[in-house]
C-alpha cells in the first residue's frame, strides 16, 4: 500500500427526500479527485454518507406512518442506488444511525462534558406548540413558525451548551497561519470578518423536545444536537476513540472536506473548535464550493424545484452528466444548470470533439493500415507544436485538480483534443492516404493522434471514468499504458496494437429527444 494518503469527504446529506443535482455535483467532484489521486499511486479515501437524526426526520416519518429508522432506510437505499448510477466508488459510507457512530459521539459528548467544555443551561427561543418545533426569530417567516403558519411563543428548555468561545483566539490563529486551510480565499474572509470577529455564540448541543437523536447517557430525556452528532462522522468512520483506530492512525488530518458554501461556517468555525477540544490535528484544507442554481435561484429539497440526476442520466448517460456539472461550475463559483447547456456540452465538446477525435483517427488507422500503425513512420511539420502540448498537459491537469479546480483541468484536456482535431486539418491524411510515397508520415499523423487519444484516456479516466473505459477497448490499449507514469512521456503507444472501432461515444442528442426529456 502505498505510503501517500489522501483522505477526502463529501457532507453527510440529509435523507429527508430524494437528492438533486446539487449534491450528485459534491459527490461527483470528490470522486473525481478520489480517483485522480489513486491515479497518481495515493492511498485515497472517500467518505460519504447520511445525516439521519433531528426533528424534521422525526415528523416526515410520522406523516409517512412509519418509524424514523424505517423512513431513513428507504431514503438511504435511494441514495446508495444514485451513487451507484453516478459511478461514485466511495471507500466508506457512513450513517449516523450506525451502531459505532452513535458510540463514538456519545464518547464525544462524555469527553467534552468531563473536560468541562459542555455545561448545562437553558435554551431560549421561540415555540410552535403544534409543531413542537424551537425557532431563532431569524427563521419566522412574517413572526410565525416556517413549517405551519401558526403563531409562536417564547420558551425555553434545558439544553447543554459547546463552549465555542472559549478556542476562538486559537482557531483565528490557524486559519491565519495556515492560508489553505479555507479555500477558496473569498470565503476565509467572510469567516472572519463576519462570524469569528464579532464574537461567537456558545452552542447548543442537546436538546429535550424531540426524541429522534442520539441520546446523552449520561442524561436521559437529552438527545445530541445536530452539528455535534454530524460533524464528528469524519472521525467516527475512522474508528476514533473505538478499539479498531487504524483508519484514524492511517488517515487523519483529512486532506479535504469538500462542502457546498451553505455549510463552510460549520465546517470551519464548530468543526475545528470540536476537535481542538478533542486535541485532535484539524483537517488540511475545507473546500466551499458555490451552489448549481437554476433559473429561480439555488436548486432545494424544501422549495422543490429539484433536478432529478436519475431522469438526466436515463436520457443522456453518467459520463455527460458528470462532464457537465464538473465544467460548469468554475472554481468556487455558482454555476446554472439547465438543459440546454447540458446538451450543447454533450454535442459540441463530447460528441463533436472528442467522439470525433477517437472515430476519425481509428476509422482512418482501419481506412489505410488495417487498425495496425506501422513502425515505419516519418517526421514531419506540425508533429512538434502538437507533441509539446501533449506531453505538459498531465502536470497542468493535475495542478488543476490539486486545487479543485475542475472545470479548468477539464478546460486543460479539452485543448489537447482540439490541437489533436486541429492536427488532422493541418495534416490532411486523406490527402496523404493517395500518395504511396506518403505512408510512413501518414503513419506517424496516425501515431501521433492515436498517442494523443491514449493520453487523454488517462487524463478523463477520474471524471469519465466509463468513457475511458470505452475509449481504452477501441484503442485496445493495454492496462500498463494506461498508468499515470505512461503519459510523462510522449510515444508509449505500443506497437502492433490493431485498434478496434466501435460504436460512437457520444451520440448527438437531436432536438426533439431533448424537448421530450424536458417534457418530464
Ligand atoms: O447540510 N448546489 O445536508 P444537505 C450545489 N446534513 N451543492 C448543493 C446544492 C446546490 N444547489 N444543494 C445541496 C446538510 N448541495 C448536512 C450536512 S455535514 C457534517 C452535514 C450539496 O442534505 C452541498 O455539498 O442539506 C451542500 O453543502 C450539501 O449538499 C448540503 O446537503
Amino acid at each position: 500500500m502505498s505510503d501517500k494518503t489522501f483522505y477526502i469527504t463529501t457532507p453527510i446529506y440529509y435523507p429527508s427526500g430524494n437528492l438533486h443535482i446539487g449534491h450528485t455535483y459534491t459527490t461527483v467532484a470528490a470522486d473525481t479527485i478520489t480517483r485522480f489521486k489513486k491515479l497518481k499511486g495515493y492511498d485515497a479515501y472517500l467518505l460519504t454518507g447520511t445525516d439521519e437524526h433531528g426533528q424534521k426526520i422525526q415528523k416526515a416519518a410520522a406523516a409517512a406512518g412509519v418509524s424514523p429508522k424505517e423512513y431513513v432506510d428507504g431514503v438511504v437505499a435511494g441514495i446508495k442506488n444514485l451513487w451507484d448510477t453516478m459511478n461514485i466508488n466511495y471507500d466508506q459510507f457512513i450513517r449516523t444511525t450506525d451502531p459505532e457512530h452513535e458510540k463514538t459521539i456519545q464518547r464525544i459528548f462524555k469527553k467534552l462534558y468531563d473536560q468541562g467544555d459542555i455545561y448545562k443551561s437553558n435554551y431560549e427561543g421561540m415555540y410552535c406548540t403544534p409543531c413542537e418545533s424551537f425557532w431563532t426569530e431569524s427563521q419566522l417567516v412574517d413572526g410565525k413558525c416556517p413549517d405551519c403558519g401558526r403563531p409562536v411563543e417564547k420558551a425555553s428548555e434545558e439544553a447543554y451548551f459547546f463552549k465555542m468561545s472559549k478556542y476562538a483566539d486559537d482557531l483565528l490563529k490557524h486559519i491565519e497561519e495556515n492560508p489553505d486551510f479555507i479555500q477558496p480565499e473569498s470565503r476565509k474572509n467572510e469567516m472572519i470578518n463576519n462570524f469569528i470577529k464579532p464574537g461567537l455564540q456558545d452552542l447548543c448541543v442537546s436538546r429535550t423536545s424531540f426524541s429522534w437523536g442520539v441520546p446523552v447517557d449520561f442524561d436521559p430525556g437529552h438527545v445530541v444536537y445536530v452539528w455535534i452528532d454530524a460533524l464528528p462522522n469524519y472521525i467516527s468512520a475512522l474508528g476514533y476513540l473505538n478499539d479498531k483506530p487504524d483508519l484514524m492512525n492511517r488517515y487523519w488530518p483529512a486532506d479535504v472536506h469538500l462542502v457546498g458554501k451553505d455549510i463552510i461556517r460549520f465546517h470551519t468555525i464548530y468543526w475545528p473548535i470540536i476537535l481542538m477540544a478533542l486535541k485532535l490535528p484539524l483537517p488540511k484544507k475545507v473546500y466551499g464550493h458555490g451552489w448549481i442554481l437554476l433559473k429561480g435561484g439555488k436548486m432545494s429539497k424544501s422549495v422543490g424545484n429539484v433536478v432529478d440526476p436519475v431522469t438526466l442520466v436515463d436520457k443522456y448517460g453518467v459520463d455527460a452528466l458528470r462532464y457537465h456539472v464538473l465544467r460548469e461550475m468554475n472554481y468556487g463559483s455558482d454555476g446554472v444548470y439547465n438543459e440546454d447547456l447540458l446538451v450543447s456540452h454533450i454535442n459540441s465538446d463530447l460528441a463533436n470533439d472528442l467522439g470525433n477525435l477517437l472515430s476519425r483517427t481509428l476509422a482512418m488507422t482501419e481506412k489505410y493500415f488495417d487498425g495496425i500503425i506501422p513502425a515505419e513512420r516519418e517526421k514531419g511539420e506540425f508533429d512538434d507544436s502538437l507533441i509539446e502540448l501533449a506531453k505538459k498537459t498531465p502536470e497542468v491537469v493535475s495542478e488543476y485538480m490539486d486545487k479543485l479546480d475542475f472545470s479548468r483541468a477539464l478546460e486543460e484536456i479539452w485543448k489537447l483534443i482540439s490541437r489533436s482535431n486541429k492536427y488532422i486539418d493541418e495534416t490532411q491524411p486523406w490527402v496523404l492516404g493517395k500518395d504511396p510515397e506518403k505512408k510512413g508520415r501518414l503513419a506517424q499523423v496516425m501515431y501521433n493522434l492515436t498517442e494523443c487519444l491514449r493520453i487523454v484516456t488517462v487524463l478523463i479516466s477520474s471524471a469519465m471514468p466509463q468513457t475511458a473505459e470505452k475509449m481504452a477497448v477501441q484503442l485496445n490499449c493495454p492496462s500498463d499504458c494506461l498508468t499515470w507514469e505512461s503519459i510523462q512521456k510522449f510515444g508509449g503507444f505500443p506497437e502492433g496494437i490493431v485498434v478496434k472501432r466501435s460504436e460512437a461515444l457520444f451520440p448527438r442528442i437531436e432536438l426533439n429527444k431533448k424537448e421530450e426529456a424536458t417534457k418530464e
